[in-house]
């Protein structure tokens, strides 16, 4: 397998169908969004299309491979290799006309990821590293921030949107960090967060709830820029979602201590 030629071939891929949801966004109205299994988990055509488009190619890929794709348009499970795909991730941001949202796809070997994509479509940015490589934003070499101090960190976080029992936690979490960094972001895609780690524009992002098409792309791409990504209790996870902290490595004690205090007492 030639990781590198295949993550630029889903490179091209994402930005082609990015160009779709540009298009598409132009057009959407209140009949086109559904809800799923709660109120506010939102769902349009766009994003059902563009994960049939994006299988119909990646198929073409690697004919064995499975799917695990957030609207579920395909039930293949591969022995070896799995795509795991969100095909647009901040659908909320893009039913609002909030110009942040992105395709994300990771490719799963056994259970090691070993391919991350994450297109952040307006701004046109890919954000890509494939196994044992450097990370990349079109084309430049990436990296985690250096910053040693909570007091020089830009923080981001996503607020829980179905899973309330942790609300207080999360709260007093917020409020410690608010105080002793720059600031903290709510920018509404997992996928676009964690590719904001790995270019160095944010310390760290943390969120609990998530799954696997929201987060595996970029916590692989945070990993190959030199961060670290685990769950609250500091066990590495690029996979599940139910707890993630993404960050620069030299931050990331200080971070997971503080979370883990006011989350898992
Ligand atoms: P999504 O747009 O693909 O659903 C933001 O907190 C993160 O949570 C995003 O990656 C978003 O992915 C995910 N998420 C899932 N359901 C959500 C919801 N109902 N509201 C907000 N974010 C949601
Ligand atoms: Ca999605």
């Amino acid at each position: 397998m030639n990781y590198q030629n295949l993550c630029m071939d889903v490179v091209a891929l994402s930005r082609e169908v990015g160009r779709f949801m540009k298009e598409e966004n132009k057009k959407i109205r209140g009949s086109d969004v559904e809800s799923k299994e709660h109120f506010n988990s939102l769902v349009t055509y766009v994003d059902k299309t563009v994960e049939k488009m994006v299988i119909a190619k990646l198929e073409t890929f690697i004919p064995n491979a499975g799917f695990i794709g957030e609207e579920g348009t395909s039930d293949k499970i591969g022995d070896v290799y799995n795509w795991i795909i969100d095909p647009l991730d901040g659908t909320t941001n893009f039913i609002h006309g909030v110009p942040i949202y992105s395709v994300s796809i990771a490719l799963k070997e056994n259970e090691e990821i070993v391919l991350g994509v994450v297109y952040e479509v307006n701004l046109e940015e890919c954000f890509y590293a494939w196994k044992d490589s450097k990370a990349y934003l079109n084309g430049k070499e990436i990296s985690v921030s250096s910053a040693k101090r909570m007091e020089d960190s830009l923080l981001a976080t996503g607020f829980p949107y179905w899973d309330f029992h942790k609300m207080d936690a999360y709260l007093r979490i917020m409020k410690d960090f608010t105080a002793c960094t720059r600031g903290l972001r709510r920018i509404g895609s997992a996928a676009v967060d964690l590719a904001y780690v790995a270019a160095g524009r944010f310390e760290a992002f943390y969120e609990y709830s998530l799954k696997p098409w929201d987060i595996a792309g970029g916590a692989f791409i945070v990993e190959r820029a030199g961060g670290k990504v685990t769950d609250f209790s500091g066990n590495r996870d690029l996979i599940s979602g139910k707890e993630i902290l993404a960050s620069n490595g030299i931050l990331h004690d200080t971070l997971q201590q503080k979370i883990a205090k006011e989350f898992l007492a």
